[in-house]
């Protein structure tokens, strides 16, 4: 989950979780919240390179409901844990698919709220028949773990066919390396400049 304002998600921290839940091999849905705080457009320009990846992306608000019954129906039947940072409105979605859940719903304007969460412990309420939701805990940074950076590239979905193809170096790691077949694509705009950002800030920090 990312919220689109209060606080405007950077799309590193939403990058790095995608990468996270590819690297582990689960399904993913983007859900971006407080659709209500921001136009259209924006909420448009904002899921625009993650539906060019592949990711199902839903504009959602709890206020006016907008994009909740779709939500609804990608999480009937399954096993779901809502990861995000802090804020962007887990426990008040959690909150409304089951009011009996009474989660805490923080206030992120408060001064003495901030650097603290409101939800501490993960829990798994059956919202629904056979229906599982993890609310978590508001993660700001997930820590840094073991990846072969050779396999990041691969964990960005509208990388791969790239990948497939391949660029001159067996070994590339797609950053200064000529005739990169990744590095063509951001440069002919199919790949979004922001997620090869993220790649190669994500990519630093395994190196
Ligand atoms: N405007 C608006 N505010 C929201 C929405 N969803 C949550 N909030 C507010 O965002 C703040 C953080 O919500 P919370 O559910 O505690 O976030 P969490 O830390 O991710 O669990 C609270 O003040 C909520 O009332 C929304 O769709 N629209
Ligand atoms: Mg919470
Ligand atoms: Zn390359």
């Amino acid at each position: 989950m990312a919220s689109l304002a209060e606080p405007r998600c950077t799309p590193f921290l939403t990058d790095r979780f995608l990468v996270i839940a590819e690297d582990a091999g689960i399904r993913t849905v983007l859900v971006l919240t407080k659709r209500d705080l921001v136009s259209e457009a924006y909420a448009e320009t904002v899921a625009a390179p993650y539906r060019r990846a592949g990711y199902r992306v839903l504009s959602t608000s709890v206020l006016t409901q907008d994009g909740l019954e779709d939500l609804v129906q990608e999480l009937r039947g399954e096993i779901a844990a809502f990861i995000g940072s802090s804020g962007v409105g887990k426990s008040s979605l959690v909150n409304w698919l089951c009011p009996l859940a009474r989660l805490r719903v923080g206030d992120v304007n408060r001064a003495q709220d901030r650097g603290r969460h409101t939800t501490t412990v993960g829990r798994l309420i059956e919202w629904s028949e056979s229906s599982w939701i993890a609310d978590t805990p508001g993660l700001r940074e997930v820590d840094a773990y073991d990846l072969d950076p050779q396999r990041l590239a691969w964990l960005f979905p509208e990388f791969r066919p790239l990948l497939q193809r391949g660029c001159r170096f067996s070994g590339c790691l797609h950053r200064i390396e000529p005739d990169c077949a990744v590095r063509e694509a951001v440069q002919q705009g199919e790949i979004a400049g922001d997620r090869y950002g993220s790649y190669l800030r994500l990519l630093r920090s395994l190196l």
